[in-house]
């Protein structure tokens, strides 16, 4: 079973043994919690997604995927970078959004993670709804087969934690 906690603040400021990161797929950083988490985690971080791009990932990461980097400074052994889709008012894009979540729990899988913590994918620069994004994001963490034992979600102001508490039973 995995537990689901939900804590107001920054992400930057938790300690768990993966961060999750709302990167884009360029990986080379931006604003948001993207930011934040460069700025606090330190170069070492930007280094090693200079060398993903190199490498696997010369197209870029693409969207509902996810990587994972050390952590440099930040309270974590890893960051898991992963790319939400853009709000679109026309097309669904539910099921991207839904596999940022589960593929970031696959890769924290494959490296032993055992709690997680997330920030609201999407709902910021990318424009996704909070409420919408909190039931897509809630229902990703419970349906997923993961041996995590600990998602945190990190949410930024009260608006975001009063939507995913309204996910959550009392
Ligand atoms: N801790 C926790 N949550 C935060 C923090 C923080 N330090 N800072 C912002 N949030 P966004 P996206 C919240 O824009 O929508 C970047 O430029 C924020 O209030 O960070 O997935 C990337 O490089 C919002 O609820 O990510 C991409 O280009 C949520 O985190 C693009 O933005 C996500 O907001 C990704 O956009």
């Amino acid at each position: 079973m995995t537990t689901i906690t939900l804590v107001q603040g920054d992400i930057t400021r938790v300690s768990a043994d993966a961060i999750v990161n709302a990167a884009n797929s360029s990986l080379l950083g931006g604003g948001g919690v993207d930011g934040a988490i460069h700025r606090r985690g330190g170069p070492a971080i930007l280094r090693e997604c200079r060398a993903l791009r190199a490498s696997r990932y010369g197209k870029g990461l693409p969207t509902g995927r996810a990587v994972a980097t050390i952590a440099g400074d930040l309270d974590a052994r890893w960051v898991i970078h992963t790319v939400g889709p853009v709000y679109s008012e026309t097309e669904d894009q539910s099921d991207l959004l839904a596999s940022c979540y589960r593929e970031s729990l696959r890769v924290a899988d494959g490296l032993g993670a055992r709690t997680v913590a997330f920030p609201a994918i999407s709902t910021g620069v990318f424009r996704w709804p909070m409420t919408d994004a909190a039931r897509i994001a809630v229902t990703a963490v419970r349906e997923a087969e993961t041996a995590v034992r600990e998602v945190g979600f990190v949410l930024f102001d009260e608006r975001a934690y009063a939507a995913f508490a309204s996910q959550l039973p009392d």
